[in-house]
């Protein structure tokens, strides 16, 4: 079954694609087995996350760097990644709407992801998103996400660039740079120009970034809406991606990516298993039991807890 559905997505089926993703998405045995089929495939697309604060314009600056690309003749996969969905239950539709401009066209497929409790399965979930759009031969791949929390560092270490959205601040505070996304941004995107004069707000962003791995990160305005400075913005990604490919930058990325990708899952497919084959077990109630009558502290019982899941080991 998954060979069959990976040769349809090899071949850009835009239904396979979408099947693809539900399974990726739902993990398990049959999101391995899929990414088995498809990771010789993939490799091929260029990957951008596009993070800011709430409201800076990202989903609309996206919009128009799709539409840029596709001049460019460049296919291009979109992953809106919903932070406020794991309130609805669904992406919402405001996003899809907005950037369905371009969904109805061959070389564009888009997709939302409802962020779940689980961060670290998410991430695995937007990862291995990627990997299906990659292998259905998509150029560039987009993933927008919001925030600097934990979720969007991550999501931002899965791939080649990212790109900061902020808006021009009254005042000269950037708030956003305490909030932690000078360390994330390869490039820095600031939009809404038409509202507020940016000049101060790029002077100060500028100002406090620092060259990384012989990068300076461009600081560039945009008015997303009108589509003003886009074609600049997708010069200065095209830019960075060369720079990456000089030396050996862009391998020695991804090495880091997918040791810390391998560690994550592992512990995390250990973790489930673990606890499902413990559920199985007395010997943890029987600790719990004894910690909860003050016979044993919790940090011996702990430790008895990694001797029982060490021989749990030995018998699988
Ligand atoms: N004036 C002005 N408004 C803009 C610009 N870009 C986007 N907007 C508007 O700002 C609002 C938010 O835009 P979105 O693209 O949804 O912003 P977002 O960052 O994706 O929002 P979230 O995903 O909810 O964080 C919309 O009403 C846009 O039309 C711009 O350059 N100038
Ligand atoms: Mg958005």
């Amino acid at each position: 079954m998954a060979r069959e559905l990976s040769s349809q997505v090899l071949k850009s089926e835009h239904r396979a694609v979408a099947k693809a993703i539900s399974i990726v998405e739902a993990g398990g045995e049959p999101s391995r087995k899929l990414i088995q089929e498809l990771y010789p495939h993939t490799g091929k697309a260029f990957t951008i996350g596009v993070t800011g604060p709430t409201g800076t314009g990202k989903s609309t600056l996206v919009d128009k760097i799709v539409g840029e690309y596709r001049e460019r003749e460049r296919s291009v996969g979109v992953l809106a990644i919903d932070p406020s969905s794991a309130f609805t239950g669904g992406a919402l539709l405001g996003d899809r709407v907005r950037m369905m401009d371009h969904s109805l066209e061959k070389k564009v497929y888009i997709r939302s992801m409802a962020s779940r409790g689980d961060l670290g399965g998410l991430a695995r979930a937007a990862r291995n998103t990627i990997r299906v759009l990659d292998a259905a031969g998509m150029d560039v791949i987009i993933v927008e996400t919001v925030g600097a929390g934990q979720t969007e560092v991550q999501i931002a270490s899965t791939v080649d660039a990212t790109i900061v959205v902020l808006m021009p601040q009254l005042g000269d505070e950037v708030q956003a740079f305490k909030a932690g996304f000078a360390e994330i941004g390869d490039l820095f995107v600031i939009n809404k120009s038409d509202l507020v004069n940016p000049a101060k707000t790029i002077y100060n962003i500028a100002s406090g970034l620092q060259e990384r791995d012989g990068w300076r990160p461009p600081v560039l305005k945009t008015v997303a809406v009108k589509g003003t400075g886009v074609p600049a913005v997708v010069d200065a990604i095209e830019k960075f991606r060369k720079h990456l490919e000089t030396g050996s930058l862009r391998e020695k990325r991804l090495s880091k990516r997918i040791q810390s990708e391998l560690v994550d899952a592992a512990f995390s497919d250990f973790y489930h298993q673990t606890v499902k084959r413990l559920g199985d077990q007395k010997e943890l109630d029987a600790l719990v039991g004894r910690v909860v009558k003050r016979e044993l502290d919790p940090e011996t019982a702990a430790s008895r807890l990694v001797e029982i899941i060490s021989k749990l080991g030995e018998h699988a």
